[in-house]
């Protein structure tokens, strides 16, 4: 084992010596790995993305707060992630020029890249939707913003435009198509920002990035057990947690699929998950109801605009796997917009019919 990680390791509580550590998972942002120690047992070990989250003393104030805000609502160990204090009782732990933490790991676990079948999906859409659910009640003025403006289209749109502007990797030339894309939309992109800011949409605290791998299920009984990556709690909107799981999940290719005619909303699967986070998430309001389709086509126009703006940038935000990584993202989910676009009347007659049931 790297003997530099066996250092961190050992400033953690950890019940045993650590015998191993490998890189883990297949998150964008932060480096995870599997440490086991001597005596089996078995720990998450990540790496914080301190680039992405510059406050990462607010970021663990927020996680211990949400964790132990969320034990008190539930019986199962395992449905909630469980901090390792340093041996200095301290959630996380700078050393080596970075910021570690621990968690337990969840056991008998599986986590999903995607669905396997209809109910997985539905599952992770009661695990998101009660998550949601349960923080209804949660103090908000508790959270620090880890990232400002993270779901803040209107800003992201502010970012693709400066960035085009500079162009430092002089890549604008080559993505005109998917900038047009990008900006015959603009206008409606802002409508949950406005709306937000108007109060016809009430601000939750929410988990903000809820794709599929961000929720474990129960290796037994295939149920939604616990949220994972809770880096991204505070306030926002119930319609973009909703709307990234039906990007990630309802679609019927890879987030990164490169042959666009693969690419499009399954409206099965849409119904699937919209059913199963309207059974778990009852505190949702007209108003939410009713946008609804609007959360799902706007936080994936929002990703493409993110994906594109760090392919201009080169590819400083996303991990990449080869050069045009984040180009071929961004052209996935606008291929996956307008697949929406050209369903629409459809998404919204499933989302009427979802919310009607609950009368
Ligand atoms: P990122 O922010 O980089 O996506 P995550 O916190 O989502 O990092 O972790 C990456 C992956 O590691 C998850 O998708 C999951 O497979 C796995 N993972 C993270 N925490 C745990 C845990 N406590 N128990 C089991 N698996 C975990
Ligand atoms: C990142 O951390 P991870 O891989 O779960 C990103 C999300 C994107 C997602 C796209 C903090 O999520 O916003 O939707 O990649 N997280 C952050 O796959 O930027
Ligand atoms: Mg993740």
């Amino acid at each position: 084992m790297n003997e530099n990680l066996f250092e961190v390791l050992r400033a953690f509580r950890l019940d045993a010596k650590p015998v191993s550590c490998e890189p883990y998972g297949c998150g964008h942002i932060n480096v995870t790995y599997l440490a086991v120690t001597e005596s089996g047992r078995r720990y998450i070990l990540q790496k914080i993305n301190s680039n992405t989250f510059r406050d990462v003393a607010g970021l663990m104030e927020n996680i211990t707060a949400v964790t132990e805000f969320l034990r008190t609502k539930t019986d199962d160990p395992r449905g909630v992630l469980t901090l390792v204090k340093t041996h200095d009782s301290a959630s996380y732990l700078h050393a080596q020029d970075a910021y570690w933490r621990t968690y337990d790991f969840v056991e008998d676990s599986i986590c999903l890249q995607l669905p396997e079948t209809d109910e997985d999906f539905y599952q992770s859409a009661v695990g998101f939707g009660t998550f949601q659910q349960l923080l209804t009640d949660f103090p908000a003025a508790k959270l620090h913003e880890t990232i400002p403006n993270f779901h803040n289209t209107p800003d992201r749109y502010r970012a693709l435009l400066e960035t085009l502007k500079r162009d430092p990797m002089h890549r604008a030339a080559q993505v005109q198509p998917e900038i047009e894309f990008a900006l015959a939309r603009q206008a409606e992109m802002a409508t949950i920002q406005n709306a937000l800011t108007a109060g016809e949409l009430p601000l939750r605290v929410t988990h903000n990035d809820t794709k599929l791998n961000n929720v474990l299920f129960d290796r037994r009984t295939r149920k939604a057990l616990c949220v994972l990556d809770l880096d991204t709690v505070m306030p926002g909107s119930s319609l973009y947690d909703y709307g990234d799981s039906i990007r990630f999940g309802a679609a019927t290719a890879a987030e990164d699929e490169k042959d666009l005619s693969k690419m499009g909303i399954n409206l099965h699967l849409f119904q699937v998950y919209t059913a199963g986070y309207l059974a778990a998430c009852k505190s949702l309001t007209p108003k939410e109801l009713e946008l609804l389709p609007l959360g799902a086509k706007i936080i994936t126009l929002e990703l493409a605009v993110r994906f594109l703006t760090d392919y201009l940038d080169g590819d400083r935000y996303f991990r990449v796997a080869y050069p045009e990584h984040n180009l071929v993202r961004a052209r996935a989910q606008m291929k996956l917009v307008a697949d929406m676009e050209a369903h629409w009347d459809e998404m919204q007659a499933i989302v009427a019919e979802e919310a009607a049931k609950r009368n």
